[in-house]
């Protein structure tokens, strides 16, 4: 297909929040002003955390006020302490959850297909103060789940998913947000499914539901009993209400995103230099990102430069994750955030660019990027 590229009038940014309509949204805001009741697990939160447990084939959901704060109260949940293993390839917030409930991060390669952490190298940088494991499903694509588990179970360490990317994401049929101990989403804006801010956790069984429902509201069990340290990170009724309304239409948003995913593939699939990640065959996946990855020597032109190219187009694309968290002053001087033993995070942050993709971005601007980023590659 040769297309002539063109600058659309308007930016086009990475991503665009999916909203309800609005007549929907000003129904639900009718019935909270005539309610009153604005927070502290009230019936909208009831009916989501509900409502969502169904949709992701999970068996318990607590709601947050965003996913930072689920993993920081998930962290909490399990009582850890020590050092956690992770990947340096993420949002910084995987990391900082770490930080702030004083957990030294140990960074861990990851592997160079899907960019997730590598269970090959786990085992050697486990040392006597391991408690858990902290990886990330990685732009929504599955990570090795079971090799985890194995070395978790191995080891006697806690396995907590940052699955941030992953709402919907299933494998076989089955939801990847039922692995490890606890699995914590992002509802934020940018994210597949949102509430404005937002997040959860994902457990198995009530009574750490309960426990995590007990730390997200100041530790109260009742009225006057304090039962734990917690934190006060639940999500309000409006952020409740308008998943509900979001859920009605989500899986038309996920089809939208797919049929858009799909035309990137099919033109961008033969361009020297730039890979594209594939789902394969038994997953139904969510599309939350389209990253694309510049191999310069054969493309011609850097990431950056195709970076800047499309910018000048007006297409305003992300580099998630570039710079790696490794490379961030508060982690850059741990032992495990050298360059020498993250070869493959450092090399492919260098690489990323994230394209725009949201359920109403129109295919001629998928057409257009594509467009623009084989052009380029002959100037
Ligand atoms: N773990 C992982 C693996 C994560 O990716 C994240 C969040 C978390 C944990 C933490 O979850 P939360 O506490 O956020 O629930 C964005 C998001 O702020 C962040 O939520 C997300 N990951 C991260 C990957 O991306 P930025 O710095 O790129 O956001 P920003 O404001 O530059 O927005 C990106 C684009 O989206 C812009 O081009 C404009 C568009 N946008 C953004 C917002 C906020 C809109 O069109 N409307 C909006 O309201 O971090």
């Amino acid at each position: 297909m040769s297309l002539t590229p063109f600058r659309p009038q308007a930016p086009i940014l990475v991503t665009r929040p999916f909203l309800p309509p609005l007549e929907e949204s000003t129904a639900m805001l009718a019935e909270i002003w005539e309610s009153r009741r604005l927070s502290n697990a009230g019936p909208l939160h009831q009916q989501l955390e509900s409502a969502l447990a169904e949709y992701l084939g999970v068996p318990y959901v607590c709601l947050f006020a965003n996913g930072t704060l689920a993993l920081l109260t998930a962290l909490q949940a399990l009582r850890l302490n020590g050092e956690v293993i992770t990947t340096p390839y993420s949002f910084v917030a995987t990391t900082h959850a770490l930080w702030w409930n004083n957990i030294k991060p140990v960074f861990v390669d990851i592997e160079p297909d899907y960019c997730q952490l590598d269970p090959e190298r786990i085992e050697s940088a486990i040392t006597p103060q391991t408690t858990a494991l902290l990886p990330v499903h990685v732009y929504g694509y599955p990570a090795p789940v079971a090799a985890y588990q194995t070395i978790a179970d191995h080891y006697g360490l806690a396995l907590i998913y940052d699955a941030a990317h992953a709402f919907g994401v299933r494998q076989q049929g089955i939801s990847v947000l039922t692995h490890g101990d606890l699995s914590i989403l992002s509802f934020h804006a940018t994210k597949v499914f949102n509430t404005f801010e937002g997040g959860a956790i994902i457990c198995h069984d009530q009574r750490t539901k309960t426990r995590i429902d007990f730390l997200k509201n100041f530790g109260f069990s009742g009225e006057i009993r304090v039962v734990a340290p917690g934190i006060n990170a639940k999500m309000n009724e409006f952020q409740a209400g308008l998943g509900l309304l979001q859920l009605k239409h989500l899986d038309a948003a996920l089809a939208a995103r797919r049929t858009l995913a799909a035309r990137y593939r099919e033109l961008l699939g033969d361009i020297p230099g730039i890979s594209c990640l594939h789902p394969a065959e038994d997953l139904d996946y969510n599309e939350a990102y389209f990253p694309i990855f510049v191999d310069a020597a054969r493309y011609g032109k850097s990431r950056d430069d195709l970076y800047d190219h499309l910018k000048s187009y007006n297409y305003f694309c992300r580099r998630y994750f570039y710079p790696l968290i490794a490379s961030f002053n508060s982690y850059r001087d741990l032992p495990s955030a050298s360059a020498e033993n993250l070869p493959i995070a450092f090399a492919k942050a260098e690489q990323v660019i994230c394209l725009p993709i949201y359920p109403d971005l129109e295919v001629e601007h998928v057409e257009n990027i594509a467009a623009i980023v084989r052009n380029f590659a002959r100037g």
